[in-house]
């Protein structure tokens, strides 16, 4: 199967970084839904990322959608999400915010860099950084409560959709988000960084 998709998004990331882990082969080619955007509308005509292309030639997309496929093939060696329901509750509400923050840091750039200055409408720049502030403060207060497992074993989907979301943040976004005042999410995301998988999918 082949991945689509740059790793500066964290969506793509995210799946990159749980195939290796679920230790599922794949072609990965790195096509920007901007600069290539006639390439990508000949797998995809949506042009979103992470498209995935199945082994018979049918395209997925929407990262959590093709997770959800990834971990019906790696079932049942390995899994991502926790098997007990309260634990798996927890984790996905820790994937909610992860997410959150994702699409509000990407509602940010995109606002800021696709839309003329005269367009921006200030009300709804703020709204959508409080909005991170607030999935950022929920998730370090859920971290605190709870830290997340870091080794290549044992990392869960919320362990690396939680990286992979605070480190594209201060890669787009620097010193929007405090990282002092956010010290487990910071200190999760320096041991999730080095980890191979982690490692294989730069996202610069
Ligand atoms: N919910 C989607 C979000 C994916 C997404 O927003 N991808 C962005 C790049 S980070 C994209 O495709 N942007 C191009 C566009 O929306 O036109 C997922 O989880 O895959």
């Amino acid at each position: 199967m082949q991945l689509i998709g740059m790793l500066d998004s964290p969506y793509v990331r995210r799946v990159a970084v749980s195939l290796r882990l679920l230790g599922l082969p794949f072609e990965h080619r790195s096509i920007s839904v901007f600069r290539n955007i006639e390439q990508f509308r000949e797998i995809n005509p949506v042009v979103k990322v992470p498209s995935l292309i199945c082994d018979d030639g049918e395209v997925l997309m929407d990262s959590t959608l093709i997770l959800d496929y990834a971990q019906a093939l790696a079932a049942p060696r390995r899994s991502l999400m926790p098997t007990s329901i309260t634990q798996r509750q927890h984790e996905l509400r820790v994937i909610g915010l992860a997410l959150a923050a994702c699409e509000k840091s990407v509602q940010i750039i995109y606002e800021r860099d696709l839309r003329p200055v005269e367009k921006q409408h200030e009300p709804w720049i703020h709204r959508i950084n409080w909005q991170l502030a607030a999935a950022y403060a929920a998730l370090e207060a859920e971290l605190q409560r709870q830290p997340l497992s870091v080794t290549s074993a044992t990392i869960s989907q919320a362990g690396v959709t939680t990286a992979v979301a605070w480190q594209f943040t201060h890669m787009v976004l620097p010193g929007v988000v405090d990282i002092a005042a956010h010290p487990a999410l910071q200190a999760h995301s320096t041991k999730a960084e080095q980890l191979e998988e982690f490692l294989a999918a730069p996202p610069k």
